[in-house]
């Protein structure tokens, strides 16, 4: 009779386990807007249900996938943004610097200054990615993966070296916003909410740029609301 060790059966247990069990939604987060006129803010959409708890980091430093880190330091802030309840897949969230590393949040969300990170720093060029990391403290030297790059710098960024989509620590599911030519200081989705796909959050021609905006937190509500992955794999 063939015998087996323990450490082979669990092996086959978790190797079960692991193919049977369905895939975890993965967090999906895309940027709609950003004002950087005080106070400083942005929004973003949810593309998947988010559970109550999930914490992801909101940096102005820009990555750099020659070395698949972001440049750190980079004299701009880094928050942790930690959901309170469900948000569901469409739902806008506001996150508003009300006071100099104070964020206010509209939504079921909470933001806080990572300890020790810079402040926010208002800048019209200012990147905004939204990302995960292995360690809450430090945060932009422990990226796992990025979900959400929007950028308003007038350069073309995808392609280049803030490109997180492509080469070192790549994050292929990234939704990638790249303004070329302009460096709006605010800038806001007015595209169609109950149509929109992951290519029109993308496509900067569905945006409207200038200072001061109001940033609408109108939800994603048709049925094309973008869920597809580019990419999948379960590492
Ligand atoms: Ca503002
Ligand atoms: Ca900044
Ligand atoms: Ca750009």
């Amino acid at each position: 009779m063939r015998t087996y060790s323990k450490a082979a059966v669990w092996l086959f247990t978790a190797v079960v386990l692991l193919v049977s069990s369905p895939a975890a939604a993965q967090l999906r987060i895309a940027f709609t807007g950003k004002d950087a006129n005080a106070p400083d803010e942005y929004a973003f959409v949810a593309l998947n249900d988010i559970s109550s708890g999930t914490s992801f980091f909101v940096t102005n430093c820009d990555w750099d996938n020659s070395t698949g880190a972001f440049i750190n330091p980079c004299n701009e802030g880094v928050m942790q943004v930690t959901t309170t309840a469900v948000i569901t897949r469409g739902t806008v969230t506001l996150v508003q610097e009300t006071a100099p590393d104070v964020y206010t949040v509209t939504g079921d969300a909470t933001a806080v200054a990572v300890p020790g990170s810079l402040a926010w720093q208002s800048v019209s060029a200012d990147p905004h990615y939204a990302f995960a990391a292995s360690n809450p403290t430090s945060p932009l030297n422990t990226v796992t993966e990025i979900y959400a790059y929007a950028d308003t710098d007038p350069d073309t960024a995808v392609g280049g070296v803030k490109d997180p989509t492509i080469n070192n620590n790549a994050s292929p599911n990234a939704v990638v916003l790249d303004f070329v030519g302009v460096q709006p200081v605010g800038m806001d989705f007015v595209g169609n909410r109950s149509t929109a796909t992951l290519a029109d959050l993308t496509n900067t021609a569905n945006y409207t740029v200038g200072g001061t905006i109001t940033l609408d937190l109108t939800a994603f509500t048709g049925p094309g609301l973008p869920v597809e992955l580019k990419s999948f794999s379960v590492d």
